[in-house]
């Protein structure tokens, strides 16, 4: 079971500009620091496209939420 107190730590530091809304730049950044260097700034929009519900290319904490809460 997700843990949402889990996920919003998750979220707040794959978000770090703190702006509530995470950028393909920023999940970039994140996955490079858990040492996936391979992912270029086109896999992480992809990754983002995927997740993101609203379609504008950023997500939200309730989008990345509903992907973690599965
Ligand atoms: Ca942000
Ligand atoms: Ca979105």
């Amino acid at each position: 079971m997700a843990d949402i107190e889990e996920a919003r730590k998750q979220f707040e530091r794959i978000d770090t500009d703190g702006d509530g809304q995470i950028t393909a730049a920023e999940f970039k950044a994140a996955l490079a620091q858990g040492g996936d260097w391979n992912v270029t700034e086109a896999v992480a929009e992809a990754i983002i496209a995927s997740r993101d519900l609203n379609g504008d290319k950023l997500l939200s904490f309730d989008e990345f939420w509903a992907h973690v809460n599965k």
